[in-house]
């Protein structure tokens, strides 16, 4: 994206900004193990404010009565650091890339930051994060109250992640085109996946098919870590140990999606490890399937989760009903929560540079927001079938299924950004045979 989107960005924030001084650190790196790190990934809001990705990098917004003022923290360039790590861009190259007031070395926070602070009244930084600079900023606020020559000096703070993520929540479409081109890649994984998946095939293996896929298609990494349940392992939501052997006969429920440019994808699809559905399999299948298609036509603006998740719960459990998996009536049945116990989850989530973006569900007030063009979540539902209820008609033990979609919130209703991705039975059978 260009540098003025992210300017743009930071003018937006420092427009909901009471008077104050806001700082927005980047993720340190992870240690993995002894000396060795994660690879890295910046913090989705910093990254968000400024397209980034460089770590020991901080920004920070004053807002003034007259003017505001943004300055950027880089580590500087050191050769010897260099040789080990990597290139850095460093503070003067930092200043003609970035549209900021000001680029300092990250060896001069603590000299800098203090000048900023001097003389304004409320910090905003992430209250809830533990990060050492936010440690550090604290003991600045303190030591300033003991200063005299300082007059005033942040005594109140504040939270500016509340702020980001009511920016979020809004996709433009550049972020749109983004999450698009991470969905195409996820839907070649997807596909490739489906034609070679094999009985006796580890779950691992098919985890790797789609990480393979991923990077060579220019996804360096996956949104989270891919769900590979073959047969009853699906019933467990978050099965990622991904090391079972798949069988033929059973299906195999798939959690997977790319991250590209920092921007996620979501998708699940639930396909037969041998290629062919079984009879069971099928009336299951379609059945959540005609859930889902149901839901993603209720998606428009004005619309709101909890009325798609009633919907979900009403829909599976009549589906429920309909193939003997529950009995009774559906108003009692949904009344005792009977539905809960093979549809425990959520309908969705917002989805953005995270793959849960933590954009609010809620108003000031606790009211739930209602959709409005450029918001963008997941339709998911589910049906899960342990291997071990007995109360469950035996032909339908052991299967799990969920089908995912990533959907864009329009001015008329909403697109199935992952609408082209094979779901249908014939499609799905048609692409696990090529
Ligand atoms: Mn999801």
């Amino acid at each position: 994206m260009l540098e003025e989107v992210y300017k743009e960005r930071r003018e937006r924030l420092l427009e909901k900004m009471e008077l104050g001084v806001a700082v927005i650190a980047n993720a340190r790196p992870q240690t993995r193990s002894n000396d060795t790190e994660f690879p890295y990934r910046p913090n989705s809001d910093f990254y968000y404010l400024t397209g980034f990705e460089e770590d020991n990098s901080i920004l920070v917004l004053v807002k003034g009565s007259e003017k505001n003022h943004t300055v950027l923290f880089v580590q500087s360039k050191v050769p010897e650091m260099e040789l080990w790590t990597g290139k850095r861009l460093g503070v003067e190259a930092s200043q003609t890339r970035f549209e900021v007031d000001a680029v300092y070395s990250v060896d001069d926070f603590d000299k800098e930051m203090r000048l900023l602070m001097a003389e304004q009244k409320v910090l905003y930084f992430d209250l809830f994060s533990e990060d050492l600079v936010y440690t550090q900023l604290k003991k600045m606020a303190q030591e300033m109250l003991h200063v005299r020559s300082v007059s005033i000096s942040p005594r109140t703070f504040s939270d500016i992640i509340k702020l980001t993520q009511e920016m979020r929540l809004i996709k433009s479409s550049d972020e749109v085109a983004e999450i698009k081109e991470a969905l195409a890649i996820t839907e070649k994984a997807h596909h490739h996946a489906m034609k070679v998946c094999k009985p006796e095939m580890d779950e691992y293996v098919l985890q790797a098919e789609y990480e393979y896929i991923f990077k060579k298609e220019g996804a360096y990494s996956d949104a989270y870590t891919t769900i590979i349940a073959g047969g009853n392992n699906a019933n467990t939501l978050h099965y990622i140990k991904n090391d079972t052997t798949l069988k033929s006969g059973d299906l195999v429920l798939v959690d997977a999606g790319c991250e590209r440019n920092f921007y996620a994808s979501d998708i699940t699809r639930t396909y037969p490890v041998n290629g062919t559905f079984t009879q069971e399999q099928k009336e299951l299948y379609e059945m959540v399937l005609a859930v889902q298609l149901k839901i993603i036509k209720a998606i428009k603006p004005q619309g709101s989760k909890k009325v798609l998740q009633a919907l979900s719960e009403r829909l599976l459990t009549e589906g429920m009903v309909q193939l003997g998996i529950l009995e009774g009536h559906v108003k009692t049945l949904m009344d005792e929560k009977a539905h809960k116990k093979y549809y425990p989850h959520g309908i969705g989530h917002w989805m953005g540079i995270d793959v849960h973006d933590p954009c609010p569900y809620n108003d000031e007030n606790g009211e739930e927001l209602l959709f409005a063009e450029g918001m963008v979540l997941t339709i998911e539902p589910g049906i899960y079938l342990p291997k071990e209820d007995e109360d469950l008609p035996e032909k339908y033990r052991g299967i799990g299924i969920r089908i995912e979609d990533d959907i864009l919130v329009t001015k008329s209703g909403c697109e199935n950004l992952s609408n082209s991705i094979a779901k249908s039975v014939a499609e799905i059978e048609a692409m696990c045979k090529n």
